[in-house]
């Protein structure tokens, strides 16, 4: 069969997930609590139908039968997340040796299934008790996470290959201490930016403390959700709105974990808003020395904005958006259920882009994906015709065949996500799975997205 798609031989095929989740059993087998745990308790109501995370796809307990519909799906490679609660209750100290013991497992039926495990550390799940202690604000939780990672290199890298220090360290930042949608749900950009910076560093300690292991062929990396900025036009003033935007959201942390240091533009606006973050000496040489190997590209949607309309209320807190208002093109194309514009070149631009500027680091594409609402109504003899999923993936591909071709260094695609999962806050609303997972009895069914996917990774292309 010819192909009009053809992907560079070893592509990566899969999709990627995280511990809080998928796992379920957050009460089993002495896993320690972590903020989603703690912020469910007491304000269930800022989850969508209050599902918590408790028992989510019960990963924990169906892993092996799961990972059977990966291999049956063509995957080769799948992203899951360790528990930092889960493997070091309370987040420091002993390590939990069921826990250890089910890593174990769920990396050793990958391995048997012939799907590589690529396993992210940090998926927005901070412990309770050092979230108390300060979470990311605190350098003595930086230190703390230095150890887990240790931990986990020592435990499971004679087996595991591909490392990630964290997915979307923006994202904390954001939802924790800017717009208020994560736990501890402060508006404060300061404690922001100093979150955001404990972070970067935290991700170059673990970077240095893995090369220290001396791994085969062991790579490390980090996960970031890159929102390619667009300007509403080529107007001046358009621009810049674009650009500062593009330093706050993107390079804040593209540009230290790759190139190994901050832009200059991004420093100076954060100084002369006195929004700088505490660093310590020796810092910098950290970053430099520890730039990741490899970088795994979120893509969901793009970032459209316009130069602000009106002046900032200088008494409202400090926000990127002081610099830049968002801006809805017009017929632009959407994903309604989660309100998120699709635009299938942003990953051509953002391979493009790495290229140009980032010296063409090795990536993939971790996550890219379609939350949608109802997905019942497609029900047909049985199955769920997600010809519409089918479709959006097809379409990111061709882009990211296009980059390829073009020399980007793109070596994988990871759906976001194998099977209907629970989300940060709207829990199971929006649907993203290939595998579709009935939350009460907890039964799976392929969707024809799955079907289509088996295919696509046997033949390496469409
Ligand atoms: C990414 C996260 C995932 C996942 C996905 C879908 O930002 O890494 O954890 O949840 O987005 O987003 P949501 O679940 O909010 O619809």
């Amino acid at each position: 069969m010819t192909l009009e798609y053809k992907f560079p031989e070893g592509f990566w095929w899969g999709s990627a997930t995280s511990a809080t989740q998928i796992e379920g059993a957050t009460n089993e087998d002495g896993k320690g609590k972590n903020i989603w745990d703690h912020w469910y308790e007491v304000e269930s109501n800022r989850f969508f139908e209050n599902v918590g995370p408790q028992i989510t796809s019960d990963f924990y307990h169906q892993y092996k039968e799961d990972i059977k519909l990966m291999k049956d799906i063509g995957h080769n490679s799948f992203r899951l997340s360790i528990s930092w609660a889960r493997l070091i209750p309370g987040g420091r100290g002993e390590v939990n040796p069921e826990a250890v013991t089910f890593y174990n497992n769920v990396i050793d039926e990958l391995l048997a299934n012939d799907i590589e495990p690529f396993v992210n550390l940090f998926h927005f799940d901070m412990p309770l008790e050092l979230q108390h202690e300060g979470g990311w604000e605190s350098r003595e939780v930086v230190e703390a996470f230095v150890t887990y990672a240790k931990e986990a290199f020592r435990l499971f890298s004679d087996r595991v290959s591909k490392w990630f220090t964290f997915n979307e360290p923006i994202v904390p930042v954001e939802g924790g201490y800017l717009y208020d949608f994560h736990y501890p749900n402060i508006v404060d950009a300061s404690r922001a930016a100093q979150v955001a910076y404990h972070t970067v560093i935290a991700s170059a300690k673990a970077v240095e403390a893995f090369r220290e292991f001396e791994i085969v062929n062991g790579k490390i990396g980090i996960i970031l959700n890159l929102t390619p900025s667009y300007p509403r036009s080529n107007n001046p003033a358009d621009v810049k709105a674009s650009r500062i935007a593009d330093l706050f959201f993107n390079r804040s942390f593209l540009d230290p974990a790759v190139l190994g240091e901050y832009p200059q533009e991004l420093v100076e606006i954060l100084k002369e808003h006195g929004q700088l973050p505490i660093t310590e000496d020796g810092d910098k040489d950290l970053l430099i020395a520890n730039t990741v190997d490899i970088l795994g590209v979120n893509y969901y949607q793009p970032r459209r904005v316009k130069a602000k309309e009106t002046l900032p209320n200088p008494y409202s807190p400090f926000m990127p958006e002081w610099f830049f208002d968002h801006y809805q093109m017009p017929g632009r194309k959407m994903n309604v259920y989660r309100g998120w514009e699709i635009y299938e070149k942003g990953i051509y631009d953002i391979m493009q882009n790495l290229k140009t500027n980032y010296g063409n680091i090795e990536s993939f594409v971790s996550e890219n994906g379609m939350g949608v609402q109802d997905e019942h109504r497609f029900l047909k003899d049985g199955q769920i015709q997600d010809d519409y999923r089918i479709e959006f993936i097809r379409e990111h591909l061709k882009w990211l065949h296009k980059a390829i071709e073009e020399g980007c260094n793109a070596k994988g695609y990871h759906l976001w996500t194998f099977m209907d999962n629970w989300s940060w806050s709207n829990a199971y609303k929006n649907r993203y799975g290939f595998v579709s997972v009935n939350i009460n009895t907890q039964e799976r069914t392929l969707k024809k997205s799955a079907d289509w996917m088996k295919e696509v990774s046997e033949l390496n292309g469409f």
